[in-house]
């Protein structure tokens, strides 16, 4: 058993950016329950599809616990793309192994969006001992029913993301759309915040999966709205909102997105909690939420679905009438996505508020 209740966790993964050495609690407890686990840590099989490799690379950036610490004390990364050595059909072989041994065992950590378009093979991975091309869809197929966890890890996995924009020519879609909903833990974020990713992992470790709100997503990561914690709330209450970049006040004018997101960035922050987006100016994106990036274009021009000051209503309802405005206003070939296939809402019995 870790030495860290699950209250404890959840309390440090949700610290704010004020708190630090959290890797000198939370890394060695994790160690401590990997080493007491029968039979191992369960390996993690990273596979990739149509991204930019941010995820990735959002990843190797995790500062609390750093990437040594990630990778000999927490988890077991048995393949990644990037990161494992080997080519050719060795290392397609060496795949389908490492999942043929650790059935039912193996979190299944995907990044990107899978393109359906010409039966995937804008998307293949590498060639088997037969010569043949691999593609995505062919290995998802092959070894998802074996795992035991399943991660989106980015928006693209996610919901589609940047990967799926309109006109998606390659129909690039969500793992949702490919595998059973429930089994999906989706981490949003063009990229996410490695703390997200990390976090995630060492939960599904320790404790089983988190508590996830309707679109897949660990609540103790997207439980609030951007708008809710932002330092600039202030000025949008009093109506005070910049007109141009570098200028004090809201950020709405200038196209943010924060009304309809959900994270923790404000608190949390990024790169090492130096900063976040609003905090240099940049309106929110939206690149957590299922409508990124279609419904949340253009990215600096304000939404008119978006009200001003004066709203009274809890934040997450803010987001969620935002989000059905936005979808409502934007045109029916845009709203489809938002109704139907693409963003599959989803119901979860939740126990816990985190
Ligand atoms: Fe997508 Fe990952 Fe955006 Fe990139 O690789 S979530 S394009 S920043 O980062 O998949
Ligand atoms: Fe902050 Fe954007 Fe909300 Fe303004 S609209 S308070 S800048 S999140």
């Amino acid at each position: 058993m870790a030495n860290i209740d699950r209250r404890q966790f959840l309390k440090l993964c949700t610290a704010s950016a004020a708190a630090v050495g959290l890797s000198q609690l939370w890394v060695p407890a994790i160690g401590e329950a990997y080493r007491k686990a029968a039979g191992g840590n369960p390996p993690i099989i990273w596979i990739q599809g149509s991204a930019c490799n941010g995820c990735s690379t959002s990843l190797v950036n995790t500062v609390h616990p750093d990437m040594r610490e990630l990778l000999s004390e927490i988890i077991d990364l048995s393949f990644h793309p990037g990161l494992s050595s080997g080519a050719g059909n060795l290392f397609i072989d060496g795949l389908y192994r490492i999942a043929t041994e650790n059935k039912g065992k193996f979190i299944l950590v995907v990044e990107g969006a899978i393109p359906l378009a010409h039966k995937g093979a804008l998307n293949t991975i590498g060639e088997d001992s037969s010569g043949k091309a691999v593609t995505l869809i062919d290995l998802l197929k092959n070894i998802s029913g074996s795992a035991r966890f399943i991660i989106a890890v980015g928006s693209c996995a996610s919901f589609g993301g940047i990967s799926a924009a309109e006109p998606n020519y390659a129909e690039c879609v969500g793992l949702e759309k490919f595998i059973e909903v429930n089994k999906v833990i989706n981490i949003p974020g063009c990229p996410p915040h490695p703390d997200w990713i990390v976090g995630t992992l060492a939960h599904l470790l320790l404790y089983g999966p988190p508590v996830l709100d309707d679109y897949g997503r660990p609540k103790m990561f997207y439980g609030g709205l951007i708008h809710n914690n932002c330092p600039r709330r202030q000025y949008f209450d009093n109506s005070i909102f910049a007109k141009n970049f570098g200028e004090d006040g809201c950020l709405l004018y200038l196209g943010c997105k924060g009304p309809l997101a959900h994270g923790d960035c404000p608190t949390r922050l990024w790169n090492s909690t130096s900063s976040w987006c609003v905090d240099v100016n940049a309106p929110c994106i939206g690149c957590t939420d299922p409508s990124f990036p279609d419904l949340t274009m253009p990215f600096y021009k304000r939404m008119p679905e978006i009200k001003g000051p004066g709203i009274t209503s809890t934040a997450d309802a803010i987001g969620i009438g935002l989000g059905v405005a936005t979808a409502a206003g934007l045109g029916a070939h845009l709203a489809g996505n938002y109704f139907t296939g693409r963003i599959g809402p989803r119901k979860h019995k939740e126990e816990e508020d985190v």
